[in-house]
């Protein structure tokens, strides 16, 4: 048979817990920083055309708004050109096809815009160097939230 244990230690253990101290209260989490809106700007897949030094290329993507912010493409800017323009993509009733200057483009929260051959593309024109597969083009896209899309684009050979 079995000593019960003695009282002492019985006491000592009721006490030491209750003595347990509480697990100490998790400090209230500070605010989650908020999440950078440009996290969710995207353009997806871009390329570039080849061209020679002093010729036209234009960039191509997919502008991606993750955001529940409806945003606008304001401009682009690079280097590699003298100019840098927005265009779109017109057809004349009688099929010709011409291009124009968009000034801006509405990218919806959520949505998503293709910039594609045949549409909306970012014009290099007089290009300072010429680009050749396996270059790169270093991009940036502005828009009117204030974000800026840095994008290093790679140039694709003529196909
Ligand atoms: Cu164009």
């Amino acid at each position: 048979m079995r000593p019960a244990p003695p009282l002492a230690v019985l006491a000592f253990l009721a006490a030491g817990c209750a003595d347990a101290p509480e697990p100490a209260a998790a400090p209230p989490a500070p605010p989650a920083p908020p999440v950078a809106e440009a996290a969710s700007l995207a353009a997806a897949g871009a390329y570039a055309r080849a061209a020679p030094a002093g010729g036209v290329s234009a960039v191509f993507f997919r502008l991606e708004n993750g955001t529940a912010t409806p945003d606008t493409l304001v401009a682009a800017r690079t280097d590699a050109a003298s100019r840098v323009q927005v265009h779109e993509t017109t057809e004349s009733a009688d099929g010709l096809r011409g291009m124009r200057e968009a000034d801006r483009v509405a990218v919806p929260a959520g949505g998503a815009v293709a910039f594609e051959p045949g549409g909306l593309h970012v014009m290099l024109l007089d290009l300072r160097r010429g680009l050749a597969e396996g270059d790169t083009v270093d991009l940036a896209l502005d828009f009117a939230e204030g974000q800026t899309l840095a994008l290093r684009v790679p140039v694709r050979g003529l196909q």
